[in-house]
């Protein structure tokens, strides 16, 4: 199913890897449901928690953007790296994060697994391949290219993934990035979550290319530009750029097409969009369209109901958990933090 544009300068959900009949069974579909709800109720439930107070500072959901996260975690291996935005809970859930120390994160509590000291912004884990999740946009791309070279050097099989938005394509390090992988023949995949606004701007006033996936042409870089709401579209797309990285041939792009159907932080107040151009998205977001898809393949809407119960359950008990959990002692304000 293919969106039609927002409007005539901005790309649409247009897909370059061929539409996947099915990629995926039915059997491998239905644990990425499950993922996909689980990571749509927590972020919903974080943004509650926001509205009341309890949450200190900035907090970005990927209401919208589940798929990329569900595709990348079921196309590659725990053991390949990962970095990401500030906007990464999705990923960091999918990879493997118990959302009970995840919420113990943003909430700044002690259970969270850098003892509540990173928050929202600064999920990490390197058990899972976690390298980061990054507040300053673009910075994490380098970082996973650094990664893959490590890989590359040692000769081990791992490769790495970086996600990042629309709006980090302009930082010049992005650019010196691409070069120096296309070049060195990374093991590294780079991931656009093309939400189409940076912060409150659309990526019509801001880029003169309208199809990002483009830019990377220039470096002789292999990429295209896919629905990035279809779970399988973005597995089948993450799978062909591992099996390519794995096999020496160095990076892929992806550009994968999506929309952020919360605002851009807990507590946006969403002027620069009208609530029209929201409903009209939701026609395309991602957990919608898997529902359907399972429907169509003949499961039950019992079945998914089922699903659904059981993550609502798991999900009030992480919150619930996370609430009561203690917050850090005093004396580890001084611990793992730089000191010169
Ligand atoms: C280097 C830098 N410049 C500006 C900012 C402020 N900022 C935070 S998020 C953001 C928008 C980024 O948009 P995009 O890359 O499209 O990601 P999205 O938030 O849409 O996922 C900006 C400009 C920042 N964090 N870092
Ligand atoms: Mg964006």
């Amino acid at each position: 199913m293919t969106e039609p544009s927002l409007k005539a300068s901005v790309p649409s959900a247009k897909a370059a890897v061929a539409e996947p009949t099915a990629v995926l069974s039915t059997e491998q579909l239905l644990p990425m449901y499950r993922m996909m709800f689980l990571i749509r109720r927590v972020e919903e439930s974080l943004l509650e928690l926001a509205e009341s107070g309890k949450i200190g500072g900035a907090m970005h959901t990927a209401i919208g953007h589940e798929a990329a996260a569900v595709g990348m975690a079921a196309a590659l291996r725990k053991e390949d790296y990962l970095t990401c935005t500030y906007r990464g809970h999705h990923h960091s859930l999918a990879r493997g994060m118990d959302p009970k120390r995840a919420i113990c994160e943003v909430l700044g509590k002690a259970p969270g697994f850098a003892k509540g000291k990173g928050g929202s912004m600064h999920f990490v884990d390197p058990s899972l391949g976690l390298m980061g999740a990054n507040g300053i946009v673009g910075a994490q791309v380098p970082h996973a290219a650094g990664m893959a070279l490590a890989a590359k050097i040692r000769g081990d099989d791992r490769i790495a993934i970086t996600f990042f938005g629309d709006g980090a394509m302009y930082q010049g390090v992005m650019h010196e990035t691409f070069n120096m992988a296309q070049k060195w023949k990374l093991p590294v995949i780079f991931y656009c979550e093309n939400n189409r606004y940076s912060e409150m701007t659309p990526i019509a006033r801001t880029s003169s290319v309208s199809d990002l996936y483009l830019f990377v042409r220039a470096y002789g870089m292999e990429s295209m530009q896919i629905d990035g709401n279809d779970v399988e579209i973005v597995y089948d797309a993450i799978s062909k750029a591992a099996a390519r990285a794995r096999a020496g041939e160095g990076p892929t792009f992806i550009e994968g097409i999506t929309y952020r159907l919360a605002g851009h932080m807990a507590g946006d107040l969403e002027t620069y969009r009208t609530p029209e151009e929201i409903e009209m998205q939701r026609a395309y977001e991602p957990l919608a369209r898997l529902h359907q898809k399972l429907l169509d393949r003949g499961v039950s809407e019992e079945e998914l109901n089922k699903i659904r119960a059981e993550v609502e359950e798991e999900v009030q008990e992480a919150v619930d958990y996370a609430l009561e959990a203690p917050w850090p002692d005093i004396a580890e304000a001084y611990t793992d933090v730089y000191k010169a």
